[in-house]
């Protein structure tokens, strides 16, 4: 055990990575099988780190990845990209096909319920680039001024999932990219949440903004540019941020409720292919107790009514 890393109840070991967030999980072989003591553990060092890294997990697979976030609350598919041929659940970012989510974003917020948590796994890994950030979004919260705190309380903003991917799509040729559009956005959703949500399990407030975001509720679109910039470039300060280099065989768990990632695109034509499962979330709820609210589609607007 190295110096700096703690000993859980369950046996685990814990190396935190950044100071804010993020630790490393050593002692565990993920699967769909472990004992539920180990996934309330995993679940406890989630919901304090924000987001855990696993090494050396080379054997879990599609289904294994699928098996594990049945245990910790329920896989769920991506609302309008498909899954990867052979899974139920997986959503695979394949550099070679435009899979470079490189923004700042918390995952499906376009949708109310958005996952709780996102599991990824590391399949195929450039020698060197395509490190991944995440941003602590309870801690930037805890950092602005009270007079800012206050204003946040209130607002809330518009996500939706008409967002413009383009930058991911630079080098590759126009069709490539209306292709990737067109199946993005077969269905459109916004959704307004609160702009700090409660989180359910911790109790934390955070910042929920991200690239999804629309407009922020009753403001004028350049007032409501420039807000959005002030909360958000609270989230992406360096303090709150851990960066990980990826080796094939790790797999990143986030709190989807209580970060944003981005994934670096600084690896050229080098291939990079990561594996995502997202975990059922719950609809968040504004510090004065109200619910997030579906816009568009206008059918799951009416049966929310
Ligand atoms: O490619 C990555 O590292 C992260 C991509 C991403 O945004 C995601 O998996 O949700
Ligand atoms: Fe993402």
């Amino acid at each position: 055990m190295s110096i700096t890393s703690q000993a859980t109840t369950q046996g685990l070991e814990v190396i935190p990575v950044a100071g804010r967030i993020g630790a490393i999980i050593q002692g565990i072989t993920l699967s769909g099988n472990l004992e539920q003591n180990i996934v309330e553990e995993i679940r406890q060092l989630l919901f304090k780190h924000k987001v855990i890294f696993f090494r050396g997990q080379e054997h879990l697979d599609d289904a294994g990845q699928e098996e594990l976030a049945k245990l910790l609350g329920g896989p769920v598919a991506h609302p309008t990209v498909p899954i990867k041929e052979g899974t139920n659940y997986v959503l695979e970012l394949d550099s070679a096909h435009g899979g470079r989510a490189n923004s700042w974003h918390t995952d499906v917020t376009f949708v109310d319920a958005y996952p709780q948590a996102s599991i990824l796994r590391g399949v195929t890994i450039p020698e060197a680039g395509g490190d991944t950030v995440w941003a602590n979004t309870a801690a930037a919260y805890e950092d602005l001024s009270p007079e800012l705190k206050e204003l946040a309380d209130k607002l809330w903003a518009v996500h939706s999932n008409d967002y413009d991917y383009a930058s991911a799509y630079r080098g590759k040729s126009h069709d490539e990219y209306k292709q990737y559009k067109k199946v993005f956005t077969s269905t459109i959703y916004e959704t307004e949440h609160p702009v700090v949500r409660i989180h359910p399990e911790t109790g934390e407030k955070s910042l929920l903004l991200g690239h999804f975001v629309k407009r922020i509720t009753g403001l004028s679109s350049s007032d409501s540019a420039h807000l959005f910039q002030v909360l958000q470039s609270h989230v992406t300060r360096l303090e709150n941020t851990v960066r990980w280099r990826w080796t094939p065989g790790d797999v990143v768990i986030w709190d989807n409720r209580a970060t944003q990632h981005y994934a670096i695109n600084d690896y050229g034509d080098q291939h990079r292919v990561v594996r995502r499962v997202t975990v059922a979330g719950d609809v968040p709820v504004s510090v004065d107790g109200r619910q997030s609210r579906t816009l568009l589609p206008e059918a799951l607007n009416e049966e929310s009514a």
